[in-house]
């Protein structure tokens, strides 16, 4: 097992102040799928995930609901972990930033950068808007009934003057600018690499990163009558859960966020893990942002749609293939309900099911144990491997779903080609016959062993329905290799079964 490498994938850790949403479980399950993916394919996998619970906005919500704020955020940190569960996200590490690990370990680091000269105390007048947990500038409001509000939360933001502690983000332009140099794919997509670097190109200012007046959170270990405010208590949980492994997960393979918090992870994170001596993340990758109907989903606007209710409605694998088959990373995307389900409809429910039904049925009337081994469809199914890999490397999840679904039409086609319901009927068809199944089932076999990754439990459901029982196994056992280069499978298909995917209604959406 040691001489595995690691793949470590994060999540943003999600604040509490009220349940994830349909743009929360976005991240989480692109960091499913890819974890998924990486450890069926020879990779010790870590996936952090959770809750950023030292906020001020939780403190407000527990007050507003008359609970102490530890009730209030325990009762949060479950459903949180509920709403995962739900979600059969299958993360392997979940962090509260409550939990005296993690202030043990941002203490450590916020003395290390203390030491070397990074913090320093000043004063500090900004706007504050809580609901972000972000500065503004004038400019970033919008004017609502006379009053300057901010733009996303539609409330006053709060005027703040107080001595801080800063960090000397300044100091690290050079260092900033070489690093992405270095590293030219640090940030996907490009574009919004792009932006990170113009960013920096204006010039880098230093940021507060300790409250005087908030009394929740992580004490400074220099001036124990401050806490430290978002950043250095959030940023670091993704190494907290690396402390105490006997496997080292760091430096991380991969963060994932929406663009909202991007300049704080390409920005600020690598030179707050340079200032206290770690190694830097190796890549980001930034979704969009989502609407609703065209409007924000947010959860202090309330339009949110839950994903647990939906997936229970119509399926998780309804929501990961819009999701991921649908949009190009890094895109906004207005979530649309009824483009779902034709989506499903088309892709898992009609062009899969149907391919996997017809081999059923056909094999079973054809009435053979054994099928004959040969996959005229070897050349494009060689191709596709190829195409998959490539693009699960470079996170290109859409194209990836988009090749193994054009595979399946291509498979489909053969089908309608070489109509093996007549050959099943005359004797002299019989090795034809058997042959055509073969390929269609292979195609199938090929297919469901790429879409393990992103709808684990119907693959496993479809291998097993042709016969390949240990198939799941092998693939928990890393054997995704071995498995796609399989020759003369034997398939062992014994029962018709039910209908893998069913189809939704439209009508009413
Ligand atoms: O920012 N569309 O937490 P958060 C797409 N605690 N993604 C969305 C989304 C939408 N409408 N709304 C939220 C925080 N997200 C901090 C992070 S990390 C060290 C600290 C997703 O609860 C998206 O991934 O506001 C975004 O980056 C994240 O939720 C922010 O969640």
């Amino acid at each position: 097992m040691s001489n595995k490498e690691t793949f470590f994938v994060t999540t943003p850790i999600y604040y509490t102040n009220w349940i994830p949403h349909i743009g929360h479980s976005y991240a989480s399950i692109i960091a499913d799928s890819l974890a998924r993916y990486n450890k069926i394919n020879w990779k010790k996998v870590k996936f952090s995930t959770w809750v950023d619970e030292n906020s001020q906005k939780a403190v407000i919500k527990a007050q507003e609901q008359g609970l102490d704020v530890m009730d209030y955020l325990d009762k949060m940190a479950d459903i949180h972990r509920w709403v995962w569960d739900g979600m059969k996200i299958e993360y392997t590490d979940f962090i509260r930033t409550t939990k005296p690990e993690h202030h043990e370990f941002v203490r450590s680091v916020l003395q290390k950068s203390f030491d070397n000269g990074d913090i320093y105390e000043g004063e500090y007048e900004w706007l504050y808007c809580v609901w972000c947990e972000a500065f503004k500038k004038e400019d970033d409001l919008i004017e609502v009934n006379g009053k300057k509000v901010c733009p996303d939360h539609l409330t006053e933001p709060d005027k703040i003057k107080e001595k801080n502690y800063f960090f000397k983000l300044s100091k690290y332009q050079k260092f900033l600018e070489e690093f992405y140099e270095n590293n030219p794919d640090f940030v996907t997509p490009s574009d919004r690499f792009n932006e990170v670097k113009a960013f920096v190109k204006r010039g880098l200012e230093d940021f507060s990163i300790s409250r005087e007046t908030n009394k929740f959170g992580i004490k400074l270990p220099f001036d124990e009558s401050q806490v430290t405010y978002v950043w250095y208590d959030a940023l670091f949980n993704y190494l907290t859960v690396c402390q105490g492994w006997d496997e080292n997960f760091w430096p991380v393979n991969l963060h994932i966020m929406a663009k909202d918090i991007v300049k704080f992870h390409a920005i600020y994170w690598p030179a707050m893990l340079k200032s206290s001596g770690y190694e830097l993340p190796k890549q980001i990758l930034t979704t969009g942002y989502f609407t609703l109907d065209w409007q924000k989903i947010s959860k202090s606007l309330w339009n949110v749609i839950d994903p647990v209710e939906f997936s229970e409605q119509y399926s998780k694998d309804l929501i990961v293939l819009y999701l991921l088959s649908s949009i190009n990373i890094g895109q906004d995307w207005d979530f649309n309900t009824k483009q779902a389900i034709l989506t499903y409809n088309a892709k898992l429910a009609n062009n899969l099911w149907n391919l996997l039904n017809r081999v059923l049925v056909l094999t079973l009337k054809l009435g053979e144990e054994e099928l004959i081994s040969w996959f005229e469809l070897e050349e494009k199914a060689d191709k596709l491997k190829e195409k998959f890999k490539k693009n699960l490397e470079k996170f290109a999840l859409k194209d990836c779903l988009d090749e193994i679904f054009k595979f399946l039409d291509e498979v489909n086609k053969y089908v309608d080609e070489n109509e093996p319901w007549k050959l099943i009927k005359a004797e002299e068809d019989r090795e034809d016959a058997q042959a055509v199944l073969y390929t269609i089932a292979e195609g199938l076999r090929i297919s469901a062993l790429m879409l393990y990754s992103f709808f684990p439990e119907k693959m496993w459901e479809l291998l097993t329905r042709l016969g390949l029982t240990d198939y799941v196994e092998r693939l928990e056992n890393w054997e995704l290799n071995n498995l796609l280069e399989e020759k003369e499978v034997v398939f062992k298909i014994t029962e018709k079964w039910n209908p893998l995917y069913t189809r939704f209604d439209v009508d009413d959406k």
